[in-house]
């Protein structure tokens, strides 16, 4: 029953509704109020931390009071909703954003001047939100900033896991996983213990006929589990509207079984029993690019895309619309495979519950649903076994079978002549045991399939969907290039670089529109822009310098150039070839007559990134870096020459920090192995340039930026295939170059040989799968490109302002209107009225 305040009453409750800040005074009354109250503290005993939770317990209010608003204005808009599932959300620090979001950082910025803080020193004390393991997750934390600032009606929704992405140490050189407990003082969440779901898994299924005769399904027996929701405010820059992301935590139903065990006095069991519950939300999967087909997992995808789904369909309800109006109100967008089971659990709702035909079921499914694909790495694509969906999801096992029963049938009838297209496409693999291929899946069942950047979005149609796209026709497949919010990545990351581009520019107009970047280039020789741009650069790497001797106690020269490689851990990315490249240098020093070694270039080669804990390679990649950088920066023949650091625990706030540090970024992936990159976009809207491969969106960074600006090498994805072939057929010779650095390591130089054995064998005796051999020569001559351009700083700097200007495209606010429009068919909210 909803209680609604009968109208004479609503007088007084408007009187007395929460109003939002603006005033600094009012800042400093709600920040000593939730200190002294909230959190019982007083004035003699507030350190930084409770600064921080004062601090961000105003906003939070702020940003509630806008949320409500927002709620209420998009439910009597009555509009087509977006609906944003992501087993990811990497979020990073809320309070920085949310007080430049609402335009009050400068304001909070003085109240706390007030009372004794630093703004810096607060805003450093909140803890990360990582639900995420790297691009694609912070890739939704972009999108759902873009789809608040452009008003668009969109919610996320997610797991709300109580441990994130692990914290990294690093310990004699190797990575050591600390679970990362997050929750304890979480101000950004909201509770709702009023929305539940109850999450049904196992049984049986019962075949049963209606009063119509028709035969139902009846899904019955084996165990529910709870779905709380948590909501968490996101508010759009520079606009009242503040979105929801729900994220789902799980817990034991409160329900008969749970009593019966406690009168039974049955008391332990019991307490397990609501453990076991509370497990599936515990813990994020901490493989990025990797599926390894857990039961917990599956566990997890149904129990959040269940609980999304009747939320949707409950939202939906209210409306009192017929259910082929769904697709009208209901654009749903599937984040790589993850949630692929929302699209059987809703043609269950329909077909089993609402009692739909099956095809006015189906023709509502595929119209509401989008699926976007990340990866084309065959280890990263996701195949559940048949018997264990069979045991947790045996209604939903069923309707795949029907779907992919109709499909193949459909497919016959086109394609008679073809005899192997079947088995090439069902969703089911004749493995043993047989495999569900959710991707497959997730296409039949979506209205429109994306790529993530122009190369990828042809590979994926000419290789892993190849069929698909002669079945289902080429319209189906699209591209959506990636993007990134200049928001966190330009403003937040890099004030001082954004406010000079907000003089320039006649004010902080581009954060909406990134596209006014380009005026830039008018200011390419103005004297006095240059010289800040330089001191602007120089100042952030002396900011990253400082917290490198903190954190390693190496001490680096700001004036050398800074090259930096952070992103998770992988062998397709290519972190090896990264240090290989570092030890050819080194040796190239050592090897030099000591009155040589004034002229090269002084760098410092900067790493960072977590591994997959069981990823054992990428684990050795780790190690031998730490390793080499040990050797080297204790060297005295080297000297400022050369620096390597490994910079621990890499995560979304330590990212704004270096991105906007680097003079240049590797983004070296084996070609056609990275599907877009982001923070190749992030590096170089921060004035840094790039060294990297064709690959992913590096090509489209390219074509906008001019290829004069960055520094392309290596194979082409086109020509991957037939290298791998040949390096197979015995055809394989080691690079000579990396000859000498393999001679090097295997000569203890770092350690002893035996623990980079694996590594170099993964190279010169297993066929060196991703290239680094064929590419090394090509890496290295280009590496003296950069140094040679480095030289010069005055073409340098051009090269940096006109990359800068141009990277308008890569606005993640581009990326969602691409969506809006060509996948989505959602339209803004016109927020006219509301504004006045
Ligand atoms: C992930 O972070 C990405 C793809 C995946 O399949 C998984 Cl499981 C995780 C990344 C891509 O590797 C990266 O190239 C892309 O930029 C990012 O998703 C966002 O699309």
């Amino acid at each position: 029953v909803e209680a609604t305040i009968p109208e004479p009453l609503r007088e007084a409750w408007r009187k007395y509704s929460a109003k939002p800040f603006t005033q600094k005074s009012e800042i400093e009354l709600e920040f000593v109020r939730h200190i002294e109250t909230t959190l019982a503290r007083s004035l003699f005993n507030c350190d930084e931390l409770a600064a921080y939770s004062g601090i961000a317990l105003a906003f939070r209010d702020r940003l509630i009071i806008e949320w409500n608003k927002t709620q209420q204005r998009q439910t009597f808009a009555d509009q087509k909703r977006i609906y944003y599932l992501s087993l990811e959300f990497l979020m990073g620090r809320a309070l920085d954003n949310a007080m430049l979001n609402v335009g009050l950082k400068d304001v909070a910025k003085e109240a706390l001047g007030d009372l004794g803080f630093r703004i810096e020193d607060v805003i450093s004390q909140e803890h990360d939100a990582a639900l995420g393991n790297g691009g694609l997750g912070r890739l939704a934390a972009c999108f759902l900033d873009s789809m608040a600032t452009l008003n668009y009606p969109a919610w996320g929704y997610g797991l709300r896991y109580r441990y994130g992405i692990f914290k990294q140490e690093i310990v004699d050189g190797y990575q050591v996983e600390i679970p990362d407990y997050w929750l304890d003082f979480n101000p950004w969440e909201f509770p709702r213990h009023d929305i539940t779901v109850n999450v049904q898994f196992y049984g049986t299924v019962n075949k049963q006929r209606d009063t119509q005769g028709r035969t139902t399904h009846i899904w019955q027996g084996g165990e529910t589990v709870q779905a709380v929701a948590y909501d968490v405010p996101i508010p759009g820059y520079g606009t009242p509207t503040t979105n929801n992301l729900r994220l789902w935590s799980s817990k034991a139903t409160s329900g008969e079984f749970n009593f019966q065990k406690f009168n039974a006095g049955d008391y332990e069991s019991a307490v397990a029993d609501e453990q076991r519950a509370e497990t599936i939300s515990a813990v994020l999967y901490p493989n990025d690019n990797l599926e390894r087909g857990k039961e917990l997992r599956l566990k997890q995808q149904y129990f959040w895309c269940a609980a999304s789904l009747y939320d949707i369909v409950r939202r939906f309800k209210k409306t009192k619309r017929a259910w082929n109006e769904f697709p009208d109100q209901v654009a749903i967008q599937l984040n790589d495979t993850h949630p692929t089971l929302a699209i059987v659990e809703l043609q269950r709702i329909l077909v089993d519950i609402e009692v739909l035909e099956w095809d006015e079921a189906w023709h509502i499914v595929t119209h509401t649903f989008g699926y976007t694909n990340h990866t084309v790495l065959p280890e990263a694509l996701e195949k559940w076994s048949v018997p264990m969906m069979q045991n947790l999801l045996p209604r939903h096992l069923q309707i795949i079978y029907d779907i992919n029963l109709f499909f193949l049938q459909s497919v016959e009838k086109r394609f008679p002549t073809d005899r192997d297209i079947l088995a090439r496409v069902s969703i089911i693999e004749e493995s043993h045991p047989k495999m569900v291929r959710m991707a497959y899946l997730a296409i039949i069942g979506s209205q429109k399939v994306n790529g993530v950047a122009e190369l990828h979005s042809d590979l994926i149609k000419t290789t892993i969907f190849k069929d698909f796209v002669d079945i289902c026709g080429p319209d189906k497949f699209t591209n959506v290039t990636n993007g990134i919010t200049p928001r966190r990545w330009l403003h937040q990351a890099n004030p001082r670089l954004s406010e000079l581009i907000a003089s320039k520019l006649g004010g902080y107009g581009f954060l909406k529109d990134l596209a006014l970047l380009e005026e830039l280039e008018d200011f390419i020789n103005d004297k006095e822009f240059r010289k800040s741009w330089v001191e602007i650069k120089l100042m952030n790497k002396t900011r990253l310098a400082k917290h490198i001797k903190e954190a390693t106690g190496y001490q680096v020269n700001p004036n050398a150039l800074f090259d930096v490689q952070v992103k998770r851990i992988h062998e397709y990315k290519r972190q090896q070839l990264n240090i290989f490249g570092v030890i050819h240098r080194y040796l190239a020093i050592k090897a030099m007559d000591p009155k040589e070694r004034a002229k090269p270039v002084p760098r410092v080669s900067i790493f960072g990134g977590k591994a997959a804990p069981g990823y054992w390679m990428a684990k050795t990649i780790i190690h031998l870096i730490n390793k080499v950088a040990s050797v080297i920066n204790n060297d005295p023949d080297v000297g400022d020459l050369l620096k390597v650091i490994f910079v621990a625990d890499y995560n979304v706030s330590k990212a704004e920090m270096i991105c906007p540090a680097s003079d240049i970024s590797e983004h070296i992936s084996t070609a056609g192995t990275e599907a877009s990159g982001t923070s190749n976009m992030k590096f170089v809207l921060n004035g840094g340039l790039i060294i990297g491969t064709c690959d992913g969106a590096n090509i489209e960074i390219t074509r906008e930026i001019g290829e004069q600006n960055i520094f392309l090498f290596g194979n082409l994805a086109e020509d991957v295939e037939e290298l791998r072939h040949r390096h197979y057929y015995g055809d394989f010779k080691l690079d000579m170059h990396l000859a000498k650095v393999f001679d090097a390591i295997k000569g203890g130089m770092f350690g002893p040989p035996d623990d980079f054995a694996a590594l170099l064998s993964s190279v010169e005796s297993h066929s060196d799968y991703y290239l680094v051999s064929d590419d090394f020569l090509s890496y290295i001559e280009t590496q003296e490109l950069v140094d040679e351009a480095f030289r010069n700083q005055d073409e340098w700097t051009d090269k940096c302002i006109t990359s800068v200007a141009r990277m308008g495209f890569f606005s993640s606010d581009r990326v969602i209107t691409e969506y809006a429009e060509s996948i989505w068919n959602v339209e803004q909210l016109d927020m006219g009225k509301e504004n006045e």
